[in-house]
């Protein structure tokens, strides 16, 4: 099948990237997002994520004439759907006094009902969001009949997740493998159709709930790794084992990969698609909701970490015992937070969970975050610059391996701060060159200093 002109619903982190590619590959593209200031910025050629790369690709893509940005949709010969699959704020769901997420799919249904009346035979539609399994069948393929066309007969329809890791996502897009499920296998090959204008590596066709549950399946597995990971950190702290000697070495072994700990696991995807299985089965994921359980709780582990350090200061420097409110008061400057490392997504970060626990202790937190320098975050105090966050802290809390951070020189950084206590989330910093310094060095997955 031959495209000429693609509708992109949603210009976002996934839909940015994926509509200037094709465009740059000579297929007239229209970007459609509802938010004006979105369209607005596009149009004046600035962009507003930041990825590596994607600053350029959009400038080529507009100059190369096929490119645009509008609120509204027109007729085209394919539609492809890239908008957020969040969960419900409100509401959750309950199997056995276990409470799980859900997704709020009204993203998805409201740019599907948008296509409806520009709907056309031969048309293609595809479905890129992560979503529940059965998504395409049971909630796009009735919204769009309601044209009066049926899927698989007079218009293709496809489910293809994307499978690209911020910070490289221009590179991924390109050469990573594309699972395309169809509601038909002509469906299939519509959309496989479609993504060799560009994609390098695999295209493989399937039907469209198989290519779902690839997709949560991924993340799913990266998640059930990542609790693994956070336990043995845990784990190693009450042995007395430094858990990231001990990972080197396990990884030695040709069939062991573990992941490294962290302050918990984050972004759109990793901490969101598992919970889509747990919505569609509850009865049959007690290690997928496990999984989430330990992730979500690793914050509280951390601030539990940052509260052994101050009480290992204050009971050498006062004999103090009690664990309890030690930290209350004191000032920390929390570096990093975004999701992961070299990224400006903010979203489902648990670096900021940790800064919001240590706020409901009473500390007093300065967050610096190099990648989105003037983010407004719900009541998160946001430092001016590096230089601000520390100045007047008592403790410097590391939370994401940022470039910038890994290469800190502590000699340097000890004259810029009251802090003497520094703590690693991240396996970041080399303590010997920090006590040497004139740190005291806590470190995640180590119990001593
Ligand atoms: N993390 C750790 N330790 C690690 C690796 C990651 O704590 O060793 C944390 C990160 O800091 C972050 C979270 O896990 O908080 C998730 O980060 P990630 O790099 O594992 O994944 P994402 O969310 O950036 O991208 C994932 C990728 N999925 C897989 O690797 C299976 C990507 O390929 C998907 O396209 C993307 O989700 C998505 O959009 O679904």
């Amino acid at each position: 099948m031959n495209f000429r002109k693609l509708c992109v619903l949603g210009l976002g982190y996934i839909g940015l990237p994926t509509a200037s590619t094709f465009a740059v590959n000579g297929i007239q593209v229209l970007g459609v997002d509802i938010n004006p200031d979105i369209v607005e910025t596009l149009q004046n050629g600035n962009i507003h994520i930041h990825e590596p790369g994607l600053r350029d690709l959009v400038s080529h893509a507009i100059q190369s004439g096929n490119f645009s940005a509008s609120t509204q949709l027109e007729e085209a010969d394919a539609f492809l759907i890239a908008v957020p699959t969040p969960f419900k704020e409100h509401k959750l769901g309950e199997h056995n006094g276990q409470k799980y997420k859900l997704a709020d799919m009204r993203a998805v249904t409201s740019a599907t009902e948008a296509i409806v009346p520009f709907l056309r035979k031969g048309n293609l539609v595809v479905l890129e969001s992560t979503s529940p399994p059965r998504t395409t069948v049971d909630l796009v393929k009735p919204i769009l009949e309601r044209s009066g066309l049926k899927a698989g007969v007079d218009f293709h329809l496809c489910y293809s997740p994307e499978r690209v890791l911020p910070g490289q996502i221009l590179r991924e897009l390109v050469e990573n493998a594309r699972v395309v499920g169809g509601v038909t296998p002509e469906s299939a090959r519509a959309g496989h159709d479609l993504y060799t204008n560009f994609v390098k590596g695999k295209i493989i066709e399937t039907d469209a709930t198989t290519a779902e549950m690839v997709k949560i399946m991924e993340n799913t597995t990266r998640d059930v790794n990542l609790a693994l990971a956070n336990e043995f950190a845990r784990l190693a702290e009450k042995l007395g084992v430094n858990v990231w000697e001990a990972i080197n070495l396990a990884n030695l072994h040709p069939r062991i990969n573990i992941l490294n700990p962290g302050p918990g696991v984050g972004g759109h995807c990793v901490s969101v698609d598992p919970w889509f299985f747990v919505e569609a089965a509850p009865e049959l994921t007690s290690l997928i909701y496990q999984a989430r359980q330990v992730n979500d709780s690793q914050p509280h582990f951390v601030v539990e970490k940052v509260k052994r350090a101050f009480h290992t200061q204050a009971a050498v420097v006062s004999g103090e015992n009690a664990v309890k409110g030690v930290i209350y008061g004191k000032k920390i400057a929390a570096l990093g937070l975004a999701y992961k490392p070299d990224v400006d997504d903010l979203r489902e970060s648990p670096a900021t969970e940790v800064v919001h626990l240590l706020q409901k202790e009473g500390a007093h937190v300065k967050a610096w975050e190099p990648f989105k320098p003037d983010a407004r975050m719900n009541g998160i105090y946001m430092a001016a610059d590096l230089h601000d966050a520390i100045r007047d802290a008592d403790a410097v809390l590391l939370l994401v391996k940022h470039s910038e951070f890994v290469k800190l020189n502590p000699q340097q950084l000890l004259s810029q701060t009251k802090a003497r206590i520094a703590l690693d989330t991240v396996n970041a910093w080399n303590i010997d060159e920090w006590q040497k310094a004139g740190f005291i060095l806590h470190r995640l997955g180590v119990n001593k200093s």
